[in-house]
């Protein structure tokens, strides 16, 4: 039996690179063009940063490669979540690095910055890298969420890298890991260490997003898979006639996630945490929009449908907020212990009932007593609330059972609820990547290496013009202090690339909104199945609904 598999089969893709980087890395040219500044808060970002503000933005273009011919040892991590892609990050940045010069080497620090703390790596050659061409995930040297963000830090990576010889470093990673890519470049060049720092834009999420990154990896593929799978619910619904279907998808903060799932399939409610926060929406607003169009439905003999609730709206809800909030503050430092100490549900029911205010009081009570007890799971290191581990979509869906029942004894509701619920989260992060983030991730990494090599420090690895086919894509670089801002952060005011949210006037957003109140009573579900590698390139090779709406000429 052959069992070919497409996991051997995507190891024999060749990703393709945008026209200006094909000629091979002896023949790309850099074009400098304006210098740059942050897109706020200029005084502040450039006392921040003396030597590495200002810079010029970069792009480069066929043409005799000027840069100095010396070795190089370069140093990769992946920072934070998994994303799509990342292993066509490191690859693209090795082929460039060896055609270049087969005695350059690069080092993989394994398990995320703790890596390079801990001078933890392997050193990649051709086997290695051979066995993670075009697949998913980031098992090829692990991840997480270590913060690079200290002088005792920069002390330590510089002394690894000195040790190993190692003359640049590129970081992947989202907001966070590129800001404090941007700080440790800075560190570098004020204590003369001779290192570079390359950032490259991650997150599923789709929050790392500005003028200059028009998507970051991995949030093609993401929603890509949930689209599938949510598109799959819909047809199950539709067949069986006899569920409605609530799903929470991943997206910590924004809802570009959800956003792009729903121009994809057409739920009959799609909750947007911006609009929540924007309108200050209550958990019972949210839970009003969707049992009308469970009423709507059921008037209509439909008894079924989809709902589809971003990962972040628990804390954009002001009223689960301040609940959230509370509990926070009950839980804080030492009091974790008393809370975990008491010896049964029933105790620590009356400890945290106790200690709300009434609003949260009557909030928390109307809660199944799951998702109460998940509200007081351990917190993370910043004493926050691991929304993951909230069954947002329970709690949505037995708050919209509660309203339910209210319109069944007022008599304007007739219908059967039967609610199931998903999450989709993890799956999407590890799949195999789309052929946007493919030949996106590789271009990336080929482009860090480009940027290393023509000396940039502080910069962060550019390619735009997305949204038309590969040939047309643009390279270059961008200096990451243009895209920061000065933030409040866990007390303190902190220079950071600001987070990205939805615009609810751009394309996607209103087109969303011209369709909702339709999809919300008729049954306008649309496939798009699995992602698609093989066969015509308007199938295989296009890219978000959001990304070519947001540049449609
Ligand atoms: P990044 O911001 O690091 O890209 O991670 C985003 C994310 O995938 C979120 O969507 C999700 O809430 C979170 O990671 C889950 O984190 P963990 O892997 O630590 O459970």
């Amino acid at each position: 039996m052959n069992i070919s598999s497409l996991q051997k089969i995507r190891y024999a893709y060749k990703p393709k690179l945008p026209t200006m980087l094909r000629g091979g890395v002896a023949h790309i040219c850099v074009n400098e063009g304006n210098v740059t500044q942050s897109v706020a808060d200029q005084d502040k970002i450039q006392s921040l940063f003396p030597n590495t503000y200002g810079k010029k933005e970069i792009t480069f273009q066929l043409g005799k490669n000027t840069s100095e011919n010396r070795k190089h040892v370069i140093g990769v991590i992946l920072s934070g979540g998994n994303a799509p892609g990342g292993h066509n990050v490191i690859c693209g940045l090795y082929d460039a690095l060896k055609q270049t010069n087969s005695e350059n080497v690069l080092y993989g620090f394994k398990g995320g910055p703790s890596g390079l703390l801990n001078d933890d790596y392997i050193i990649f050659d051709d086997a290695y890298i051979d066995a993670y061409r075009n697949t998913g995930g980031f098992d090829m040297i692990g991840s997480g969420r270590t913060k690079l963000e200290s002088e005792e830090q920069f002390e330590i990576v510089a002394t690894v890298c000195k040790k190993h010889d190692i003359t640049a470093i590129v970081i992947i990673g989202g907001d966070d890991s590129n800001t404090n890519a941007a700080v440790l470049a800075e560190y570098f060049v004020e204590h003369n260490c001779g290192i570079q720092v390359i950032g490259c834009p991650k997150t599923i999420d789709g929050d790392l997003k500005n003028e200059d990154i028009e998507i970051s990896f991995g949030h093609d593929t993401a929603t890509k898979t949930y689209s599938e799978i949510v598109g799959n619910i819909e047809r199950d619904a539709n067949s069986a006639k006899k569920y409605w279907h609530f799903a929470k998808v991943m997206g910590r903060s924004a809802s570009f996630v959800v956003l792009e799932i729903a121009l994809q399939t057409h739920p009959n409610v799609t909750v947007i945490t911006e609009e929540v926060i924007e309108k200050k929406l209550s958990l019972f607003d949210v839970c009003n929009v969707i049992a009308d169009s469970i009423e709507k439905r059921a008037a209509l003999g439909m008894n079924f449908g989809m709902v589809v609730i971003p990962e972040g709206l628990i804390e954009a809800i002001p009223d689960i907020g301040i609940l959230v909030q509370e509990i926070n503050d009950l839980l804080a430092g030492k009091k974790i212990d008393v809370f975990n100490a008491l010896p049964n549900w029933s105790s620590k029911y009356d400890y945290i009932y106790g200690g709300l205010s009434n609003a949260s009081k009557a909030v928390f009570t109307l809660m199944p007593q799951s998702i109460q007890q998940q509200l007081c799971l351990e917190r993370d290191p910043h004493g926050n609330v691991q929304i993951a581990f909230i069954e947002t979509e329970k709690l949505i869906s037995s708050f919209v059972g509660i309203e339910l029942q209210k319109r069944k004894e007022a008599g304007t509701y007739v219908g059967k609820f039967n609610p199931l619920h998903h999450y989709l989260g993890y799956e999407g992060r590890c799949a195999f990547p789309s052929n946007f983030d493919t030949n996106y991730c590789y271009s990336l990494g080929y482009n860090a290496f480009m940027l290393i090599q023509y000396g940039y420090t502080g910069y962060l690895s550019k390619i735009s013009n997305l949204a038309k086919p590969v040939e047309e894509w643009v390279a270059g670089g961008m200096p990451i202090t243009k895209m920061m801002n000065m933030e409040h952060r866990h007390g303190e005011e902190k220079p950071v690339i600001c987070k990205a949210y939805l615009d609810m006037q751009a394309k996607p957003y209103q087109l969303f909104l011209a369709n909702r109140d339709k999809w919300a009573v008729e049954t306008c579900y649309r496939y798009p199945g699995a992602i698609q590698y093989f066969g015509p390139s308007a199938l295989c090779d296009c890219t978000t609904m959001t990304l070519q709406l947001e540049h449609e000429e």
